[in-house]
């Protein structure tokens, strides 16, 4: 029987999480043996575990903290293709980069929304984005220099994101499930038009190939590093997988996204920043060299090359946006008090 106090399960919850449970009483107080067995047979008959159900607090916790993150991830992710909105080269791809960006703010919305099913505070998981404390995904560390980003982010960022998203399809929290069924199909458009775009340029002028393939060899390594570390550096996974919060390790998923983009990539004479990366006809699979993870995990610590800036923009955007917040909340008041009279 694990047993917490009041106070315990306030810092357990506040301190190590950067975000607070708006209703303790989702919070238990008591978790029993019994629970936690009966829990776990329910996740492995493949039950779907629903935002009134009895949960573990760690199964709580884990999910508040990777929803958080995903939902974060999202959002700051429209800042690097945001970047060349007002420079796309037409009328049609400057629809299509719209329509796409508008599509990640929607999917942070799910996210958030699902994250707060679990009791999470959105005021305070925002607070977290911005004060620093709260991760989002590596990749938006990095800056977006040339259009032909657009296309590879799209092909390999979103296909990365689609890959580890479809997987995720089959987690065990059914408001995370069903919210990555509906982003999954709108991901997939967004792998297309990528390759599409990264396939016209390569079909272009010399120039143009030329922008395509510095696009891919910078792009590479940390659409890789995107997937996670591995055993020890990530902690989580052993845990995650057994409460099927993940359903596949970060390593799977990675090799996955490697067997799949490669031949994309050389179809269209496109080659890889990695030497070692070589086709094994035995297991039908890619073998590839080491990510760098000494800059990965700088990366994660606040040091990637846009960190800063993509922080400081997201805080731009929210504190900007406070007059909006406060006519919906003025308008749902006046509603609400119509409909009492
Ligand atoms: N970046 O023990 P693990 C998108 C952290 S959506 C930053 O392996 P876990 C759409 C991890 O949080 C992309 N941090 O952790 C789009 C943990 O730190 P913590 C986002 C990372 O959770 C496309 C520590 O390392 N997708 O791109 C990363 O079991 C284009 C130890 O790691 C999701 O968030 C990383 N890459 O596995 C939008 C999917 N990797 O929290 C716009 C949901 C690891 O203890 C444009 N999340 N860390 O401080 C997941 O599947 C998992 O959370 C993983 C990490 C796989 C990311």
């Amino acid at each position: 029987m694990y047993l917490l106090n009041e106070k315990n399960i306030k810092l357990y919850f506040q301190s190590s999480n950067k975000f607070s449970i708006k209703n303790m009483n989702q919070v238990n107080k008591v978790e029993t043996e019994d629970q936690l067995i009966a829990f776990q047979k329910r996740i492995d008959e493949g039950e779907k575990i629903e935002p009134n159900e009895w949960m573990p607090n760690n199964y709580r916790k884990n999910l508040i903290r990777m929803m958080s993150q995903h939902a974060h991830s999202e959002i700051v992710g429209m800042l690097p293709e945001g970047n060349w909105i007002t420079r796309a080269p037409s009328l049609r791809r400057k629809m299509i980069l719209l329509s796409k960006i508008q599509d990640e703010a929607g999917h942070g919305l799910y996210l958030y929304s699902a994250a707060e099913t679990l009791g999470a505070s959105r005021e305070k998981m925002l607070e977290a984005l911005h004060n620093g404390t709260a991760k989002y995904s590596s990749i938006f560390n990095y800056p977006s220099l040339s259009w032909a980003d657009m296309g590879t982010i799209g092909w390999l960022v979103d296909g990365a994101a689609m890959v580890n998203q479809v997987s995720l399809m089959g987690t065990s929290y059914g408001p995370y499930h069903r919210a990555m069924i509906r982003i999954c199909k709108e991901e997939a458009f967004h792998n297309r038009q990528g390759y599409e775009l990264i396939s016209k340029l390569c079909e272009g002028t010399e120039e143009q190939k030329k922008m395509a393939q510095e696009s891919l060899n910078r792009f590479w390594w940390p659409s890789l590093m995107m997937f996670g570390p591995v055993g020890k550096d990530s902690p989580h996974s052993e845990q995650a997988l057994k409460w099927k919060i993940k359903t596949e390790s970060n390593e799977v998923l990675r090799q996955r996204f490697i067997d799949m983009t490669v031949p994309q990539a050389e179809a269209r004479g496109l080659t890889f920043p990695d030497p070692d990366l070589k086709y094994d006809k035995e297991t039908k699979t890619y073998s590839y060299g080491e990510p760098d993870w000494s800059e990965f995990f700088n990366v994660i610590k606040g040091n990637g090359p846009m960190n800063r800036r993509r922080v400081a923009a997201r805080k731009k955007a929210h504190d900007d946006g406070a007059w909006v917040r406060e006519a919906a909340e003025a308008y749902a008041g006046k509603q609400k008090k119509k409909t009492k009279n």
